[in-house]
Protein backbone atom coordinates (compact mmCIF):
# COMPACT_ATOMS: atom_id res chain seq x y z
CA UNK A 1 0.00 0.00 0.00
CA UNK A 2 1.21 3.51 -0.75
CA UNK A 3 1.91 5.95 2.29
CA UNK A 4 -1.54 7.51 1.62
CA UNK A 5 -3.45 4.65 1.15
CA UNK A 6 -2.53 3.44 4.20
CA UNK A 7 -3.81 6.41 6.52
CA UNK A 8 -7.44 6.13 4.65
CA UNK A 9 -7.27 2.70 4.91
CA UNK A 10 -6.43 3.33 8.79
CA UNK A 11 -9.25 6.35 8.98
CA UNK A 12 -12.13 3.81 7.40
CA UNK A 13 -10.81 1.27 10.08
CA UNK A 14 -10.50 3.71 12.90
CA UNK A 15 -13.50 6.18 12.51
CA UNK A 16 -13.78 6.88 16.27
CA UNK A 17 -10.20 7.99 17.12
CA UNK A 18 -9.36 11.37 15.73
CA UNK A 19 -6.65 11.90 18.22
CA UNK A 20 -4.04 8.38 16.85
CA UNK A 21 -5.46 8.92 12.98
CA UNK A 22 -3.89 13.00 13.49
CA UNK A 23 -0.79 11.60 15.09
CA UNK A 24 -0.60 9.11 12.17
CA UNK A 25 -1.46 11.24 9.38
CA UNK A 26 1.50 13.84 10.64
CA UNK A 27 4.01 11.15 10.28
CA UNK A 28 2.92 9.33 7.09
CA UNK A 29 2.83 12.40 5.25
CA UNK A 30 6.56 13.57 6.29
CA UNK A 31 8.41 10.09 5.78
CA UNK A 32 5.95 10.23 2.11
CA UNK A 33 9.42 10.79 0.30
CA UNK A 34 12.11 8.27 2.23
CA UNK A 35 8.88 5.42 1.83
CA UNK A 36 8.76 5.46 -1.50
CA UNK A 37 12.44 5.42 -2.26
CA UNK A 38 12.55 2.31 -0.68
CA UNK A 39 10.35 -0.23 -2.74
CA UNK A 40 10.32 -3.03 0.20
CA UNK A 41 9.07 -1.52 2.70
CA UNK A 42 5.95 -1.57 0.87
CA UNK A 43 5.85 -5.24 -0.27
CA UNK A 44 6.57 -5.73 3.56
CA UNK A 45 3.57 -3.74 4.11
CA UNK A 46 5.37 -1.80 6.82
CA UNK A 47 3.75 1.30 7.15
CA UNK A 48 0.57 -0.52 8.39
CA UNK A 49 2.60 -2.63 10.26
CA UNK A 50 4.35 0.21 12.32
CA UNK A 51 0.89 2.32 12.56
CA UNK A 52 -1.02 -0.21 14.48
CA UNK A 53 -0.05 -1.62 17.53
CA UNK A 54 1.07 -4.97 18.64
CA UNK A 55 -1.19 -5.10 21.41
CA UNK A 56 -3.71 -3.58 23.38
CA UNK A 57 -4.76 -4.43 26.70
CA UNK A 58 -7.88 -2.84 27.96
CA UNK A 59 -9.49 -3.80 31.64
CA UNK A 60 -11.96 -2.55 34.43
CA UNK A 61 -10.51 -1.11 37.15
CA UNK A 62 -12.45 -1.51 40.32
CA UNK A 63 -11.86 0.19 43.95
CA UNK A 64 -12.87 1.58 47.09
CA UNK A 65 -12.94 5.41 47.56
CA UNK A 66 -13.06 6.98 50.81
CA UNK A 67 -16.84 7.15 51.99
CA UNK A 68 -16.86 3.26 50.67
CA UNK A 69 -18.11 3.61 47.28
CA UNK A 70 -17.27 1.24 44.67
CA UNK A 71 -15.70 2.72 41.86
CA UNK A 72 -15.00 1.62 37.92
CA UNK A 73 -12.69 2.97 35.88
CA UNK A 74 -11.06 1.79 32.34
CA UNK A 75 -7.68 0.59 32.57
CA UNK A 76 -5.45 0.38 29.17
CA UNK A 77 -1.95 -0.65 28.02
CA UNK A 78 -0.69 -0.04 24.50
CA UNK A 79 1.95 -2.13 23.77
CA UNK A 80 2.58 -0.25 19.96
CA UNK A 81 6.10 -1.56 18.90
CA UNK A 82 9.26 -3.12 20.15
CA UNK A 83 11.40 -3.51 17.36
CA UNK A 84 14.28 -1.66 18.58
CA UNK A 85 14.22 -2.34 22.99
CA UNK A 86 11.34 -3.14 25.36
CA UNK A 87 7.98 -1.68 25.17
CA UNK A 88 8.87 1.75 27.09
CA UNK A 89 5.75 4.58 27.83
CA UNK A 90 4.29 6.90 30.59
CA UNK A 91 1.22 6.09 32.43
CA UNK A 92 -1.38 8.72 31.73
CA UNK A 93 -4.35 8.97 34.70
CA UNK A 94 -6.80 11.80 33.60
CA UNK A 95 -10.67 12.37 33.31
CA UNK A 96 -10.37 12.20 29.10
CA UNK A 97 -7.98 9.48 28.57
CA UNK A 98 -9.72 6.96 26.05
CA UNK A 99 -8.24 4.27 23.25
CA UNK A 100 -7.37 7.11 21.07
CA UNK A 101 -5.49 9.05 22.81
CA UNK A 102 -3.01 6.40 24.36
CA UNK A 103 -2.96 5.14 20.78
CA UNK A 104 -1.33 8.10 19.92
CA UNK A 105 0.70 8.32 22.39
CA UNK A 106 2.27 5.03 21.99
CA UNK A 107 2.62 5.85 18.11
CA UNK A 108 4.42 8.85 18.59
CA UNK A 109 6.83 7.53 21.82
CA UNK A 110 7.94 4.78 19.13
CA UNK A 111 9.23 7.67 16.95
CA UNK A 112 10.60 9.61 20.34
CA UNK A 113 12.29 6.88 22.09
CA UNK A 114 14.18 5.91 18.68
CA UNK A 115 15.69 9.41 18.40
CA UNK A 116 17.26 9.04 21.75
CA UNK A 117 19.73 7.07 20.45
CA UNK A 118 18.62 4.27 23.18
CA UNK A 119 16.86 0.92 23.06
CA UNK A 120 13.24 1.51 23.43
CA UNK A 121 10.00 0.58 21.76
CA UNK A 122 7.03 2.18 22.34
CA UNK A 123 4.22 2.17 24.81
CA UNK A 124 1.41 4.14 26.32
CA UNK A 125 -0.89 3.35 29.33
CA UNK A 126 -4.24 5.04 31.75
CA UNK A 127 -6.94 5.12 32.75
CA UNK A 128 -10.21 7.70 32.79
CA UNK A 129 -9.48 7.56 36.95
CA UNK A 130 -8.28 11.32 37.37
CA UNK A 131 -6.07 11.47 40.70
CA UNK A 132 -7.50 15.36 41.60
CA UNK A 133 -9.22 16.01 44.65
CA UNK A 134 -8.71 12.45 45.33
CA UNK A 135 -7.43 11.31 49.06
CA UNK A 136 -3.45 9.77 49.04
CA UNK A 137 -5.09 6.28 49.83
CA UNK A 138 -7.47 6.46 47.41
CA UNK A 139 -4.75 7.37 44.68
CA UNK A 140 -3.25 4.52 46.16
CA UNK A 141 -6.14 1.91 46.41
CA UNK A 142 -6.79 2.67 42.07
CA UNK A 143 -3.10 2.40 41.72
CA UNK A 144 -3.31 -1.48 43.62
CA UNK A 145 -5.99 -2.39 41.49
CA UNK A 146 -4.52 -1.11 38.28
CA UNK A 147 -1.09 -2.83 38.67
CA UNK A 148 -3.53 -6.20 39.82
CA UNK A 149 -4.37 -6.10 36.37
CA UNK A 150 -1.63 -5.09 34.30
CA UNK A 151 1.24 -7.10 36.11
CA UNK A 152 1.67 -10.17 34.32
CA UNK A 153 2.18 -7.83 31.17
CA UNK A 154 5.12 -5.85 31.88
CA UNK A 155 9.10 -6.53 33.45
CA UNK A 156 11.88 -5.11 33.18
CA UNK A 157 12.73 -6.15 29.61
CA UNK A 158 9.26 -6.34 28.35
CA UNK A 159 7.40 -3.33 29.07
CA UNK A 160 8.61 -0.57 31.52
CA UNK A 161 6.04 1.92 32.48
CA UNK A 162 6.02 5.49 33.72
CA UNK A 163 5.02 8.69 34.74
CA UNK A 164 2.75 11.10 32.34
CA UNK A 165 -0.22 13.44 33.00
CA UNK A 166 -2.06 12.77 36.47
CA UNK A 167 0.99 10.40 37.60
CA UNK A 168 4.04 11.26 39.25
CA UNK A 169 6.36 10.37 41.56
CA UNK A 170 3.65 9.21 44.14
CA UNK A 171 1.45 7.20 41.63
CA UNK A 172 4.37 5.52 40.11
CA UNK A 173 5.80 4.37 43.68
CA UNK A 174 2.32 2.93 44.62
CA UNK A 175 2.12 1.21 41.34
CA UNK A 176 6.21 -0.13 41.46
CA UNK A 177 5.50 -1.25 45.17
CA UNK A 178 2.25 -3.35 44.07
CA UNK A 179 4.10 -4.54 41.37
CA UNK A 180 6.52 -5.68 43.12
CA UNK A 181 4.59 -7.61 45.90
CA UNK A 182 2.66 -9.56 42.90
CA UNK A 183 6.08 -10.54 40.56
CA UNK A 184 8.45 -11.10 43.67
CA UNK A 185 10.95 -9.32 42.03
CA UNK A 186 12.42 -6.06 42.57
CA UNK A 187 14.10 -4.91 39.18
CA UNK A 188 13.50 -1.37 37.08
CA UNK A 189 10.45 -2.38 35.73
CA UNK A 190 9.09 1.02 36.44
CA UNK A 191 11.18 4.74 35.71
CA UNK A 192 10.33 7.83 37.40
CA UNK A 193 10.51 5.37 41.05
CA UNK A 194 11.93 7.44 44.14
CA UNK A 195 15.68 7.47 44.28
CA UNK A 196 15.56 5.59 47.38
CA UNK A 197 14.35 2.44 45.19
CA UNK A 198 15.93 2.93 41.93
CA UNK A 199 14.98 6.35 40.71
CA UNK A 200 17.14 7.83 38.28
CA UNK A 201 18.68 11.78 39.70
CA UNK A 202 17.37 14.17 37.52
CA UNK A 203 14.33 11.97 35.68
CA UNK A 204 11.73 14.35 37.71
CA UNK A 205 13.92 17.34 36.30
CA UNK A 206 14.97 15.34 32.56
CA UNK A 207 11.60 16.21 30.65
CA UNK A 208 11.85 20.50 30.78
CA UNK A 209 15.22 20.36 31.20
CA UNK A 210 15.91 18.48 28.27
CA UNK A 211 13.08 21.02 26.42
CA UNK A 212 14.90 23.91 27.42
CA UNK A 213 18.67 22.27 26.08
CA UNK A 214 16.56 21.63 22.72
CA UNK A 215 15.76 25.20 22.68
CA UNK A 216 19.16 26.07 23.38
CA UNK A 217 20.07 23.77 20.48
CA UNK A 218 17.82 25.67 17.79
CA UNK A 219 18.45 29.35 19.23
CA UNK A 220 22.15 28.52 18.08
CA UNK A 221 21.63 28.02 14.56
CA UNK A 222 20.28 31.41 14.65
CA UNK A 223 23.11 33.02 16.81
CA UNK A 224 20.14 33.75 19.52
CA UNK A 225 20.95 34.19 23.29
CA UNK A 226 18.21 33.07 25.31
CA UNK A 227 18.97 35.45 28.07
CA UNK A 228 16.22 38.11 28.65
CA UNK A 229 13.81 36.10 25.84
CA UNK A 230 10.48 35.96 27.26
CA UNK A 231 8.98 32.73 27.68
CA UNK A 232 5.37 31.46 28.01
CA UNK A 233 4.36 28.35 29.44
CA UNK A 234 1.82 26.35 29.56
CA UNK A 235 0.91 23.80 32.38
CA UNK A 236 1.76 23.77 35.50
CA UNK A 237 2.88 19.89 36.24
CA UNK A 238 6.04 18.42 36.06
CA UNK A 239 7.14 19.38 32.41
CA UNK A 240 5.91 22.89 32.67
CA UNK A 241 7.60 23.43 36.23
CA UNK A 242 11.18 22.34 35.41
CA UNK A 243 11.23 23.48 32.27
CA UNK A 244 10.50 27.20 34.33
CA UNK A 245 12.51 26.14 36.65
CA UNK A 246 15.73 26.05 33.94
CA UNK A 247 14.81 28.66 32.28
CA UNK A 248 15.02 31.14 35.48
CA UNK A 249 18.67 29.46 35.14
CA UNK A 250 19.58 30.58 32.23
CA UNK A 251 18.38 33.61 32.56
CA UNK A 252 15.23 33.64 30.95
CA UNK A 253 12.10 35.63 31.85
CA UNK A 254 9.12 33.12 32.43
CA UNK A 255 5.93 34.65 32.02
CA UNK A 256 3.08 32.40 32.34
CA UNK A 257 1.59 28.97 33.60
CA UNK A 258 -1.90 27.45 33.42
CA UNK A 259 -3.77 24.46 34.34
CA UNK A 260 -7.59 23.06 33.25
CA UNK A 261 -9.01 25.84 34.88
CA UNK A 262 -6.99 28.83 33.62
CA UNK A 263 -3.45 30.96 33.39
CA UNK A 264 -1.12 33.11 35.20
CA UNK A 265 0.55 36.46 33.31
CA UNK A 266 3.53 37.85 35.18
CA UNK A 267 4.31 40.88 32.99
CA UNK A 268 8.10 41.07 34.40
CA UNK A 269 8.29 37.44 35.09
CA UNK A 270 7.80 35.21 37.68
CA UNK A 271 9.95 35.55 40.36
CA UNK A 272 12.47 33.07 41.73
CA UNK A 273 10.29 32.84 45.18
CA UNK A 274 7.16 32.87 43.16
CA UNK A 275 8.29 29.44 41.12
CA UNK A 276 9.18 27.93 44.46
CA UNK A 277 5.88 28.73 45.69
CA UNK A 278 4.58 27.00 42.85
CA UNK A 279 6.42 23.57 43.42
CA UNK A 280 5.13 23.82 46.45
CA UNK A 281 1.71 24.51 45.95
CA UNK A 282 1.58 21.72 43.04
CA UNK A 283 3.81 18.85 44.68
CA UNK A 284 2.63 19.77 48.42
CA UNK A 285 -0.60 21.61 48.89
CA UNK A 286 -1.93 20.20 45.68
CA UNK A 287 -3.76 23.33 44.62
CA UNK A 288 -4.98 25.31 41.53
CA UNK A 289 -2.51 27.83 39.29
CA UNK A 290 -4.95 31.03 40.36
CA UNK A 291 -3.87 30.35 44.02
CA UNK A 292 -0.67 32.24 42.58
CA UNK A 293 -2.45 35.35 41.70
CA UNK A 294 -3.74 35.12 44.93
CA UNK A 295 -0.78 35.05 47.05
CA UNK A 296 1.02 37.91 44.51
CA UNK A 297 -1.42 39.69 43.07
CA UNK A 298 0.91 43.22 42.86
CA UNK A 299 2.90 41.22 40.31
CA UNK A 300 0.57 37.76 38.80
CA UNK A 301 -2.64 38.26 37.19
CA UNK A 302 -5.34 35.55 36.45
CA UNK A 303 -7.16 34.68 33.70
CA UNK A 304 -9.85 32.16 34.03
CA UNK A 305 -10.40 29.44 31.27
CA UNK A 306 -8.06 31.40 29.71
CA UNK A 307 -5.00 29.54 28.14
CA UNK A 308 -1.47 31.57 28.05
CA UNK A 309 -1.22 32.26 23.89
CA UNK A 310 -3.51 35.43 23.57
CA UNK A 311 -2.80 36.68 26.60
CA UNK A 312 1.23 36.73 27.36
CA UNK A 313 3.87 38.67 25.65
CA UNK A 314 6.37 36.65 24.88
CA UNK A 315 9.47 35.45 22.23
CA UNK A 316 9.68 31.56 23.05
CA UNK A 317 6.18 29.74 23.47
CA UNK A 318 6.51 26.13 25.51
CA UNK A 319 3.16 24.34 25.96
CA UNK A 320 3.43 21.96 28.53
CA UNK A 321 0.31 20.81 29.30
CA UNK A 322 -1.37 18.29 26.48
CA UNK A 323 -2.39 17.58 23.12
CA UNK A 324 -4.02 20.13 21.16
CA UNK A 325 -3.85 23.15 23.56
CA UNK A 326 -2.90 25.74 20.25
CA UNK A 327 -5.22 25.89 17.72
CA UNK A 328 -4.65 27.78 14.55
CA UNK A 329 -6.03 31.07 15.67
CA UNK A 330 -3.74 30.94 18.96
CA UNK A 331 -0.55 30.04 16.50
CA UNK A 332 -1.57 33.28 14.18
CA UNK A 333 -1.62 35.28 17.28
CA UNK A 334 1.61 33.84 18.70
CA UNK A 335 3.23 34.48 15.29
CA UNK A 336 1.52 37.59 15.04
CA UNK A 337 3.58 38.75 18.16
CA UNK A 338 6.45 38.15 17.13
CA UNK A 339 7.41 34.51 18.50
CA UNK A 340 11.09 33.55 17.20
CA UNK A 341 10.39 29.53 18.70
CA UNK A 342 7.80 27.29 20.21
CA UNK A 343 9.72 23.87 21.29
CA UNK A 344 6.79 21.54 22.72
CA UNK A 345 7.02 20.20 26.11
CA UNK A 346 3.45 18.51 25.45
CA UNK A 347 3.00 15.52 23.04
CA UNK A 348 1.25 17.06 20.03
CA UNK A 349 0.19 20.37 22.10
CA UNK A 350 -0.04 21.78 18.34
CA UNK A 351 -2.80 21.11 16.22
CA UNK A 352 -1.95 20.29 12.06
CA UNK A 353 -3.59 23.90 11.12
CA UNK A 354 -1.13 25.48 13.97
CA UNK A 355 2.09 23.25 12.82
CA UNK A 356 1.11 24.87 9.25
CA UNK A 357 1.51 27.99 10.16
CA UNK A 358 4.69 27.24 12.09
CA UNK A 359 6.36 25.78 9.73
CA UNK A 360 4.96 28.78 6.85
CA UNK A 361 6.48 31.37 9.21
CA UNK A 362 9.68 29.26 8.77
CA UNK A 363 9.93 30.24 13.08
CA UNK A 364 12.35 27.49 15.06
CA UNK A 365 8.94 25.20 15.84
CA UNK A 366 9.94 22.19 17.48
CA UNK A 367 7.56 19.37 17.78
CA UNK A 368 7.10 17.29 21.33
CA UNK A 369 8.87 13.88 20.13
CA UNK A 370 12.08 16.00 19.54
CA UNK A 371 12.14 18.47 22.17
CA UNK A 372 10.56 16.34 24.79
CA UNK A 373 12.57 13.14 24.47
CA UNK A 374 14.51 14.25 27.57
CA UNK A 375 12.26 12.18 29.93
CA UNK A 376 12.54 8.80 27.74
CA UNK A 377 16.19 9.41 27.95
CA UNK A 378 16.57 9.87 31.31
CA UNK A 379 13.97 7.34 31.98
CA UNK A 380 16.36 4.81 29.71
CA UNK A 381 19.20 5.74 31.53
CA UNK A 382 17.64 4.56 34.85
CA UNK A 383 17.06 1.23 32.72
CA UNK A 384 20.65 1.39 32.54
CA UNK A 385 21.52 1.92 36.53
CA UNK A 386 18.64 -0.39 37.63
CA UNK A 387 20.97 -3.02 35.55
CA UNK A 388 24.36 -2.09 36.64
CA UNK A 389 22.72 -2.18 40.33
CA UNK A 390 24.80 1.17 40.48
CA UNK A 391 23.49 4.55 40.65
CA UNK A 392 25.17 8.04 38.92
CA UNK A 393 25.39 11.40 39.89
CA UNK A 394 22.85 14.24 39.07
CA UNK A 395 25.83 15.77 36.83
CA UNK A 396 26.27 12.43 35.30
CA UNK A 397 22.98 12.22 34.23
CA UNK A 398 22.45 16.17 33.18
CA UNK A 399 25.57 15.68 31.08
CA UNK A 400 24.26 12.78 29.05
CA UNK A 401 20.91 14.40 29.26
CA UNK A 402 22.76 17.39 27.18
CA UNK A 403 24.31 15.33 24.94
CA UNK A 404 21.45 13.33 24.18
CA UNK A 405 19.60 16.30 22.97
CA UNK A 406 22.29 17.73 21.08
CA UNK A 407 22.31 14.50 19.42
CA UNK A 408 18.40 14.57 18.85
CA UNK A 409 18.97 17.80 17.58
CA UNK A 410 21.82 16.58 15.33
CA UNK A 411 19.58 13.99 13.50
CA UNK A 412 16.74 16.71 12.80
CA UNK A 413 19.20 18.48 11.01
CA UNK A 414 20.35 15.68 9.04
CA UNK A 415 16.82 14.53 7.57
CA UNK A 416 14.75 17.59 8.04
CA UNK A 417 17.28 20.68 6.62
CA UNK A 418 16.02 22.24 3.30
CA UNK A 419 17.84 23.81 0.75
CA UNK A 420 17.46 27.44 1.87
CA UNK A 421 19.15 26.28 5.27
CA UNK A 422 15.50 26.28 6.91
CA UNK A 423 15.17 23.31 9.11
CA UNK A 424 12.30 21.66 9.15
CA UNK A 425 12.35 19.64 12.39
CA UNK A 426 9.10 17.99 12.08
CA UNK A 427 10.15 16.23 9.10
CA UNK A 428 13.55 15.69 10.55
CA UNK A 429 12.10 14.01 13.94
CA UNK A 430 9.53 12.31 12.01
CA UNK A 431 12.13 10.86 9.26
CA UNK A 432 15.32 9.87 11.94
CA UNK A 433 12.82 8.11 14.08
CA UNK A 434 11.25 6.41 11.53
CA UNK A 435 14.50 4.89 9.99
CA UNK A 436 15.67 3.41 12.30
CA UNK A 437 11.97 1.37 13.69
CA UNK A 438 11.93 0.23 10.16
CA UNK A 439 15.44 -1.06 9.49
CA UNK A 440 15.01 -3.28 12.42
CA UNK A 441 11.50 -4.16 11.51
CA UNK A 442 12.42 -5.37 7.84
CA UNK A 443 15.77 -7.46 9.54
CA UNK A 444 13.74 -9.11 12.26
CA UNK A 445 10.63 -10.50 9.39
CA UNK A 446 7.02 -10.33 9.42
CA UNK A 447 5.90 -10.16 12.93
P1 LIG B 1 1.22 16.74 35.03
O1 LIG B 1 0.05 15.93 35.39
O2 LIG B 1 2.35 16.86 35.97
O3 LIG B 1 0.76 18.21 34.62
C1 LIG B 1 -0.16 18.41 33.62
C2 LIG B 1 -0.47 19.88 33.55
O4 LIG B 1 -1.23 20.15 32.38
C3 LIG B 1 -1.32 20.36 34.71
O5 LIG B 1 -1.04 21.70 34.96
C4 LIG B 1 -2.72 20.16 34.17
O6 LIG B 1 -3.69 20.98 34.79
C5 LIG B 1 -2.56 20.56 32.73
N1 LIG B 1 -3.53 19.83 31.91
C6 LIG B 1 -3.67 18.50 31.80
N2 LIG B 1 -4.69 18.19 30.99
C7 LIG B 1 -5.20 19.36 30.59
C8 LIG B 1 -6.26 19.71 29.73
N3 LIG B 1 -7.01 18.76 29.15
N4 LIG B 1 -6.49 21.03 29.52
C9 LIG B 1 -5.74 21.97 30.12
N5 LIG B 1 -4.73 21.71 30.96
C10 LIG B 1 -4.45 20.41 31.17
O7 LIG B 1 1.73 16.13 33.63
P2 LIG B 1 3.13 16.30 32.92
O8 LIG B 1 3.72 17.62 33.22
O9 LIG B 1 3.92 15.08 33.17
O10 LIG B 1 2.71 16.24 31.37
C11 LIG B 1 2.42 17.40 30.60
C12 LIG B 1 2.58 17.07 29.12
O11 LIG B 1 3.93 16.65 28.87
C13 LIG B 1 1.71 15.93 28.59
O12 LIG B 1 1.37 16.20 27.26
C14 LIG B 1 2.65 14.73 28.64
O13 LIG B 1 2.24 13.72 27.74
C15 LIG B 1 3.94 15.38 28.23
N6 LIG B 1 5.18 14.68 28.58
C16 LIG B 1 5.44 14.32 29.87
C17 LIG B 1 6.63 13.69 30.17
C18 LIG B 1 7.01 13.34 31.57
O14 LIG B 1 8.13 12.88 31.76
N7 LIG B 1 6.18 13.55 32.56
C19 LIG B 1 7.61 13.36 29.13
C20 LIG B 1 7.26 13.86 27.82
C21 LIG B 1 6.08 14.48 27.58
P3 LIG B 1 -4.72 20.34 35.88
O15 LIG B 1 -3.93 20.18 37.11
O16 LIG B 1 -5.80 21.35 35.96
O17 LIG B 1 -5.18 19.03 35.30
O1 LIG C 1 5.62 11.12 26.85
C1 LIG C 1 6.64 10.71 27.40
O2 LIG C 1 7.73 10.61 26.80
C2 LIG C 1 6.56 10.33 28.81
N1 LIG C 1 5.52 10.51 29.42
C3 LIG C 1 7.75 9.72 29.50
C4 LIG C 1 7.82 8.25 29.21
C5 LIG C 1 8.87 7.49 29.99
O3 LIG C 1 8.86 6.25 29.83
O4 LIG C 1 9.68 8.06 30.70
Amino acid sequence: MKATEVIDELKRRFPNEPEYIQAVEEVVSSIEDVYNEHPEFERYNLIERLCIPDRIFSFRVSWVDDSGKVRNNMGYRIQHNNAIGPYKGGIRFHSSVNQSILKFLAFEQTFKNSLTTLAMGGAKGGSDFSPRGKSDMEVMRFCQAFIAELWRQIGPDTDVPAGDIGVGGREVGYMYGYYKKMAREFTGTFTGKGREFGGSLIRPEATGYGNCYFLLNMLATRGIDIKGKRVAISGSGNVATYTAQKLQQLGAVVVSLSDSDGSIYAPDGLTHEQLEFVFELKNVMRGRIREVAEEYPESVQYFPGERPWHIAKCDIAMPSATQNEIDGDDARALLAQGVIAVSEGANMPSTPEAIKEFLAAKILYAPGKAANAGGVAVSGLEMAQNSQKLSWSAEQVDTKLKEIMAQIHKSCEEFGKEPDGFINYVKGANVAGFMKVARAMMAQGIL
